[in-house]
C-alpha cells in the first residue's frame, strides 16, 4: 500500500474530493497554509493500493490546475524596519504530490 499526500489549491478540493470519493478511494482532507504564499491550501491524504495509485495520480492531475497568482506577501526590508509590499508573479500547482511507502494499514 501507498499513501499519497496530495497538496492542491483550495479551489480545486470540491471537484478533486467528488470525483476520488465517487471512484472509491478513501481521502481525509486536512486544512494547511502554504509556507512561501501563507494562503490556505489543502492536503489530501489518500491511501490507496499500489495498483491503483496511477489511477488516483491521474485524477489529481485532471482536476488540480495551475494558476498565476500576483502576490505581495514579500516584502523588502528597509533600514528602520520599514517594509515595502513588493509584487511579484507565482505559478502555484496544479498539486505537488509525496508518495510514501506504508508499512502497516490497520482499520478496526
Ligand atoms: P506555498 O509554499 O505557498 O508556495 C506557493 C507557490 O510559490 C509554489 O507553488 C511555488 O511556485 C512558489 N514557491 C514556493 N516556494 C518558493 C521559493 N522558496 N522561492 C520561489 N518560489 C516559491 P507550488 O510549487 O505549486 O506549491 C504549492 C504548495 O504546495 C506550496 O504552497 C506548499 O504548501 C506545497 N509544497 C510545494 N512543494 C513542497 C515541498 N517540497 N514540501 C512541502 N510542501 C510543498
Amino acid at each position: 500500500m501507498k499513501m499519497l499526500i496530495a497538496i492542491v489549491q483550495d479551489q480545486d478540493l470540491d471537484a478533486l474530493q467528488d470525483e476520488l470519493t465517487e471512484k472509491g478511494f478513501r481521502i481525509t482532507n486536512l486544512a494547511s497554509t502554504g509556507g512561501f504564499l501563507r494562503a490556505g491550501n489543502s492536503t489530501i491524504l489518500i491511501g490507496v493500493e499500489e495498483e491503483k495509485v496511477k489511477e488516483c495520480l491521474k485524477i489529481i492531475e485532471e482536476n488540480c490546475k495551475s494558476r498565476e497568482i500576483t502576490t505581495s506577501v514579500l516584502s523588502v526590508t528597509m533600514p528602520g524596519d520599514a517594509y515595502i509590499p513588493f509584487p511579484m508573479e507565482v505559478l502555484v500547482g496544479g498539486a505537488t504530490v509525496f508518495i510514501l511507502d506504508v508499512v502497516e494499514f490497520i482499520r478496526m
